[in-house]
């Protein structure tokens, strides 16, 4: 039977009593981390703060802040808050950039992230009765193992196919007949267009919701994988220092994702001043485990950028909602003095008929950025004719420089010649990394 919220009472407490709640386990986290981890015990001594100082959820503020750097330099496992004996899995993540960090997982830590899928699942229309198909890698990284956990204690039938052999994917998503997929949207994305390969209607399969995350994508791209598909896509958002999947959901009304408050607080700060910013306002996002026994990072900088709204959502969910996170801020490219995102390139040339398959490839000649926008022609918009090519370019050209003040060289590639993702997307190669 389809329930709406996996765990009501807590989805929809009123305000004051998530504030509360927040309060006190905030409280016990900073007086545990106090205690047991000696980079905290160091910074907030140095602050002069001590966790009885914590009276008020804006207390928050007098609390350090902590980055991935603070994760490098205690490697591997400088931060952990309790002895190696209670920790049961550990995960890790690269980055793009640098040296891997390690996270643990208590027991208790390994039950709550369980919780936070099932939420998510079932905020996507899940119930016991569907079989997911997990599609994120499996191993180290926690898409795979998150949502696993996630789909077993909805008591639904989990298939744990991890990434990759995509012709695989497509007979298990027929014969085994999946409801529910869960992988990368640029995945689900190469999954669509083999299907439609392969001759397969997929109004014929029963596959009818998508849980997609671990990488920015658009709405632009969820029409699409929404239309290649037949399903409705919802996003998910998580990282490994914090949890992994499931710190926040999409509900029905896919209108932002619901953070996990009972878990984490989430705070949108000024990347350049720290200072909090007002909801509705773009800012960096910043979050706190209340829970977590084994790795609880208080006030971490994600270096993502998103928008909070407190504004009631039609669900009935209380939790406050974050957008999908438009990228990082070391994702954001300085192009000739503007600011572009990737994601404000897709949502360009989507719009304008073209697949998501792109590649940014920026260098810098003669001291000067450039900007190439490879992208791939769909079939119906392939042209050998070389001067219908170049009209269609420059017309991409302008349109990018019109909406978004940079001027890019724009090459049409032919279909099928940029690498399909099985995991996240490498949407941009910046060769002034490498000079410099
Ligand atoms: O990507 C965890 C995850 C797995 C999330 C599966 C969702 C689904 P990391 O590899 O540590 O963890 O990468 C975390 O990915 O800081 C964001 O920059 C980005 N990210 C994650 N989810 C989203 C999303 C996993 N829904 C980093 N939209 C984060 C945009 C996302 N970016």
């Amino acid at each position: 039977m389809s329930q709406k919220y996996w765990n009501e009472q807590i989805e929809t407490a009123p305000r004051e009593q998530l504030d509360k709640m927040q309060l006190e386990r905030l409280q016990k986290t900073v007086k545990h981390v106090y205690d047991n981890v000696p980079l905290y015990r160091e910074r907030m001594d140095a602050a002069g703060v001590k966790p009885e100082d914590v009276k008020t959820l804006d207390d928050i503020c007098r609390l350090p802040f902590t980055s991935k750097q603070d994760l490098r330099d205690t490697y591997p496992y400088g931060m952990f808050a309790v002895p190696m004996e209670d920790v049961v899995r550990l995960h890790a993540s690269s980055g793009t950039t640098g040296k891997q960090i390690v996270v643990g997982y208590t027991q208790n830590d390994l039950d709550i992230w369980d919780e936070i899928c099932a939420r998510a699942l079932v905020a996507a229309g899940g119930t016991k009765a569907d079989k997911v198909h997990v599609s994120y890698g499996y191993g180290l990284f926690t898409g795979g193992l998150g949502l696993h956990g996630g789909a077993s204690k909805l008591g639904a039938t989990c298939i744990p196919v991890s990434s990759g052999n995509t012709a695989r994917q497509i007979t298990i998503l027929q014969d085994f007949g999946s409801d529910i997929l869960c992988c990368t949207p640029s995945y689900a994305m190469y999954i669509g267009e083999e299907v439609e390969k392969a001759g397969i209607d997929s109004s014929k399969l029963p596959l009818r919701a998508g849980i997609f995350g671990a990488e920015p994508w658009t709405e632009e791209m969820r029409r699409q994988i929404e239309k290649k598909l037949n399903i409705k896509a919802y996003d998910i958002y998580g990282l490994t220092e914090i949890m992994g999947p499931g710190v926040s959901y999409e509900c029905e009304c896919q209108k932002g994702m619901h953070v996990n408050e009972d878990h984490f607080i989430i705070e949108i700060i000024n990347p350049d001043t720290g200072m909090p910013v007002p909801d509705g306002e773009q800012g960096e996002i910043v979050f706190s485990c209340i829970t977590k026994e084994a790795f609880p990072l208080l006030r971490f900088r994600t270096k993502d950028i998103g928008v909070i709204t407190h504004e009631k959502c039609e669900c009935g969910r209380t939790f406050v909602r974050m957008s999908k996170p438009r990228g990082r801020t070391d994702d954001m490219l300085i192009i000739r003095g503007v600011n572009v995102f990737p994601s404000q390139i897709e949502t360009v040339v989507l719009r304008m008929g073209y697949a998501p398959n792109y590649q940014l490839i920026v260098d810098r000649v003669n001291n000067l950025d450039t900007l190439e926008v490879r992208l791939e022609m769909t079939p119906e918009l392939f042209s050998d004719v070389t001067s219908e090519l170049e009209a269609t370019q420059r017309n991409i050209a302008n349109e990018l420089k019109n909406l978004l003040g940079v001027s890019a060289k724009v090459t049409l590639v032919a279909p099928g010649s940029i690498t399909r993702s099985e995991g996240k997307a490498v949407r941009v190669i910046d060769h002034r990394k490498l000079h410099d």
